[in-house]
């Protein structure tokens, strides 16, 4: 039998929680953290309107009966739960007392199993990187993590098809398969963190989608555990399979609410046998995508990446993360990747498209790189911009699909409307996917700043016909606004899957789906 942690007892009486306890960061382990100064972070129940529903306590018994499915595997510490009720960005915080770290699918079975018939709430958890505080708990619920569920199963070099467990970091699959000359389809600033589970969870989208596409498409296959333990095995390899529903796609991007991802089969890539990285300043957003428009033209099927950032990105990664820009100042930098088969081919594209956007200054100054060191640092610039925008303070963050030729308009009407109440309003993102990311940043948490951001953002973007959150998830974050982006017979249809699927609602409760008004 476990001993009751007191602060178990005391939730009983009023959800007594972990506050004020300093924060360790989630990535710090790999290189990254979210953070250089550890604020408290608000409770989310506190923060936010959002009441408890009526899930049943976890009491002594649930954790002896845990402790026998995990034998050791049960944590309730209270200093090691910190790190899992506290998301990267430390914007939202739970009080989970307990957090259960299974090692195969028939765990996590019978833990749901176990959990439905009590009625106990669960939140998956992979790296816990999620931009949308969907990962963390919001009251009390029990976190899974799939940390120890990091085993690939099998890797098949002609077809390029992997099946490995959920938990796998991102950055070890990517390792494993560089050694038989693949890559993982889809890459992203916290690959030192993220599970594989997580990513296809909430769909991830990131640095090589304009190349690769959606992992709608790549994700060949899956394993989920349903809430009620039942095992669901999708887990196939084929490329082609019309039978039936394609009941894998309910679970690409559905954060954890309708069962949770097991195992994964994916698709991967040939590694390129040329790879070439150009960091290019331009003196406007107009310039940016005429740079866009000739990179599409010029260099065609070897284009991989094209990611653009604006100078107060630049501002911000020199000042908190010590990255020295590589070409002269301006007001925008573009990243492009060429990916292909031969490097003289590949360079000599690169070079006439060079030649052509300096000669028609669509471009001020440019950097190459074809070594991998060098590679590198001019990627961090662009992937690093996250940390940075934490370090200098509580960061708003908006995640929109527009018309790329509207991408930046809102950017400089925020920075109208904000004024000096905000200490930096970025815009940045993955412009080949018409994706921008809009972060604006404070001091602190306050109400008044979100006023003028929402839902004025949201309606903004609903005007242009975009989509509130292009590759993040709505989470407990965004779950109320997704109306702006899907309409009334959408979002019943989606209550009606969970309801089917989850009928006690156990799976993350409070996320993605809006709170009934
Ligand atoms: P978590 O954060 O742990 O969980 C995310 C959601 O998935 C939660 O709702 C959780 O409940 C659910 N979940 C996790 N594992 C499972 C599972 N096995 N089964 C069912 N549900 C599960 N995102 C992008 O799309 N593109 C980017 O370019 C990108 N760059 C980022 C850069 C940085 C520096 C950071 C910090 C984040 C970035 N993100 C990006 C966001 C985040 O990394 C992704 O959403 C990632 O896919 C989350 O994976 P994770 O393992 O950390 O999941
Ligand atoms: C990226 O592309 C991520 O770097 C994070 O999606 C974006 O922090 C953000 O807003
Ligand atoms: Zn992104």
């Amino acid at each position: 039998m476990v001993s009751m942690p007191s602060s178990l007892v005391e939730s009983r009486r009023g959800l007594g929680c972990l506050q004020g306890v300093p924060l360790v960061s989630p990535l710090s382990h790999r290189g990254y953290s979210s953070s250089s100064h550890l604020a408290e972070v608000t409770l989310t129940q506190e923060r936010y309107p959002v009441q408890r529903l009526p899930f049943a306590v976890v009491s002594e018994d649930d954790l002896a009966v845990f402790q026998r499915i995990l034998p050791g595997r049960v944590v309730t510490n209270p200093e090691e739960l910190v790190a899992v009720n506290v998301d990267w960005l430390r914007a939202f915080q739970g009080c989970s007392q307990v957090l259960l770290k299974p090692r195969t699918t028939e765990e996590v079975a019978q833990i749901l199993r176990y959990c439905h018939d009590r009625n106990l709430a669960v939140t998956p958890q992979g790296g816990n990187t999620g931009m949308v505080g969907g990962s963390v708990p919001i009251f009390d619920e029990i976190v899974l993590s799939t940390a120890l569920m990091n085993q690939v199963v099998s890797f098949h070099s002609l077809s390029g098809v992997l099946v490995c467990q959920a938990g796998c970091i991102l950055e070890d699959l990517g390792r494993y398969l560089e050694d038989q000359g693949f890559i993982m389809p889809l890459d992203l600033g916290a690959k030192g963190s993220c599970h594989i589970g997580g990513n296809v969870a909430t769909n991830a989208g990131g640095l090589r989608f304009l190349r690769y596409g959606s992992l709608h498409g790549s994700v060949l296959g899956l394993e989920a555990v349903l809430a009620d333990g039942t095992v669901l095995n999708c887990l196939t390899s084929l490329r082609k399979d019309n039978t039936g529903y394609d009941l894998k796609q309910l679970f690409i991007g559905s954060e954890g609410t309708l069962g949770i991802i097991t195992a994964v089969s994916i698709m991967c890539a040939p590694k390129p046998k040329a790879v070439n990285v150009a960091f290019l300043g331009c003196p406007g957003f107009s310039e940016v995508l005429e740079t866009f428009r000739s990179c599409k033209s010029m260099l065609g099927e070897i284009l991989s990446a094209f990611e653009f950032m604006d100078a107060e990105c630049m501002r911000l990664v020199g000042q908190h993360l010590r990255l020295p820009c590589p070409v002269q100042e301006s007001p925008f930098y573009v990243l492009v990747e060429t990916s292909g088969s031969s490097a003289e081919h590949d360079s000599a594209k690169l070079t006439s498209f060079l030649e052509h956007v300096l000669d028609s200054s669509l471009v001020t100054d440019g950097s190459m790189a074809t070594d991998l060191r060098k590679m590198q640092a001019l990627w961090a610039l662009r992937e690093r911009i996250t940390e940075a925008l934490s370090r200098e303070g509580y960061t708003y963050k908006y995640d929109i699909s527009l018309p790329v030729e509207r991408l930046y308009d809102i950017v400089m009407e925020l920075r109208a409307r904000l004024g000096s109440s905000a200490k930096a309003v970025v815009g940045y993102g993955h412009l080949g996917d018409g994706n921008l990311h809009l972060n604006v940043v404070a001091e602190t948490f306050s109400t008044r700043i979100l006023g003028a951001l929402e839902p004025y953002v949201y309606e903004w973007t609903a005007g242009q016909r975009g989509s509130i959150s292009a590759e993040h998830g709505l989470g407990f974050r965004k779950r109320d606004v997704i109306g702006y982006s899907k309409s009334p017979a959408a979002v019943e249809l989606m209550r009606g899957l969970k309801t089917m699927m989850d009928p006690k609602g156990i799976l993350n409760p409070y996320k993605m789906l809006p709170s009934r008004a």
